[in-house]
């Protein structure tokens, strides 16, 4: 067992750091107050590679492995999870489900502008009335032939607003339940497609969520993705990679409140010495760094498998349900070691805080991921 990084992940994982404290701190509070999406920073973000991390070069990726998205996931979360909700998004669910199940045309016509940067991607799952039960899709891909006619709505869609691309699960045959429902590539623009209204969201502001309406829009044949009926594998298999990325993003989120609570303890004097020295404060940050660790190493362990091709499914979810129950406990924890200024905007931590709860629940509650985790370890 070696827990050593190589030299290129440490690389990696620095440029990332260094790119969130000089590009995504600036402005931070701001764009959380205006809830304005980080546009010049996710084109930058493209510009370095950040947005399609393991797509293979030759589809205009980085070529990197799941163990290196996960340090610069952590990372760039520590500073602006709304830039890194966009990150995680278009990378694990949007460009790993196209390269992993796309034809040749659609990798050609979609991933590659999707991992350069130059357009972003959306993954369209959740429903008015399917978000955690997800077989029930009320969203509809009836087959016309050369054609699907979609029609439905879908909710909370991260990048429901600027995304060009968007990765539709849809049900077109009812009788035949999972196994009829589709995953369609349909773009912006398309005859039928309107983005509904921004959400105004407690945490994650500057990322830009959207209800999906779909009415009568035309889906040529060669944008489903893999045969018929594989639209519900397609999305929990895209899911259970997402899910690794959303843990990091926790990971994050719960490290850089640390940071700032850790700092913070060193300076602030209370009773004659610095707060750090008092045992009620040294004990929280032990608990805390201890937490933040055994998070990363889930995190870590998760990516190592999916990048040595054994299943991850387990190790994901256990990383999401974690990582995400350790955030909002640990960005609780920060705020109370600031005591009042953690309660106002220019110490970051309330933010984070904010921003630790959608780790909860999206990509899979808490809840969903205890189901999956229970029935891995259950199964015969
Ligand atoms: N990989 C491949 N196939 C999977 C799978 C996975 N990780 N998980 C489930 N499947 C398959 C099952 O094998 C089954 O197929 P077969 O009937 O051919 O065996 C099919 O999918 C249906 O699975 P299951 O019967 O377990 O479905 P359930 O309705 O019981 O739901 C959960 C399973 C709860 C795990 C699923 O609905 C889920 O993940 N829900 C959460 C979805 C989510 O993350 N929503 C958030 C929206 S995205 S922000």
């Amino acid at each position: 067992m070696n827990f050593n990084l190589t030299e290129e992940q440490i690389m990696i994982r620095d440029a990332a750091r260094d790119f969130a404290k000089n590009e995504l701190l600036p402005g931070v509070i701001e764009r959380d107050e205006k809830q304005q999406f980080p546009a010049e920073q996710i084109k930058k973000m493209g510009e370095l590679g950040f947005l399609g991390m393991m797509v293979d070069p030759k589809y205009g990726g980085s070529g990197l492995d799941t163990v290196s998205y996960v340090l610069a996931m952590e990372e760039i979360s520590k500073i602006d999870a709304s830039a890194s909700v966009v990150m995680s998004v278009n990378n694990s669910l949007v460009c790993w489900g196209l390269e992993t199940y796309g034809t040749e045309e659609q990798k050609q016509k979609y991933l590659v502008p999707l991992a350069t940067g130059e357009i972003i991607g959306a993954f369209c799952l959740s429903e008015p009335e399917a978000g955690s039960d997800a077989t029930s899709q009320k969203t509809t891909a009836i087959d016309k032939g050369d054609h699907y006619l979609l029609n439905g709505t879908k909710n909370w869609i991260t990048n429901g607003g600027t995304a060009s691309v968007y990765l539709v699960i849809a049900q077109t045959d009812v009788e035949k339940g999972h196994k009829g429902i589709n995953a369609l590539i349909v773009e912006k623009g398309m005859e039928g497609f309107a983005v509904g209204t921004k959400e105004n969201k407690l945490g994650i502001r500057g990322s830009d969520t959207h209800s999906l309406m779909f009415t009568d829009v035309k889906i040529p044949k060669e944008n489903r993705i893999g045969e018929d009926g594989f639209g519900f594998k397609f999305a929990m298999k895209t899911l259970a990679g997402g899910r690794i990325g959303i843990a990091s993003q926790a990971l994050g989120i719960a490290s850089g409140a640390y940071e700032l609570a850790l700092k913070y303890s060193k300076e602030r004097k209370a009773f004659g010495k610095e707060i750090s020295k008092h045992q009620a404060i040294a004990f929280k940050l032990a608990d805390m760094s201890t937490q933040i660790e055994a998070a990363r190493m889930l995190c870590i362990k998760a990516a190592w498998e999916k990048d040595q091709k054994i299943n991850y499914d387990l190790s994901g979810a256990m990383a999401k349900l974690y990582a995400a129950d350790m955030a909002m406990a640990v960005t609780v924890e920060a705020v109370q070691i600031h005591g009042g200024y953690g309660f106002v905007k220019e110490y970051h931590v309330e933010r984070l805080m904010r921003d630790a709860k959608i780790t909860q629940i999206y990509e899979g509650t808490s809840e969903i991921q205890k189901i999956v985790i229970s029935r891995s370890i259950l199964q015969d």
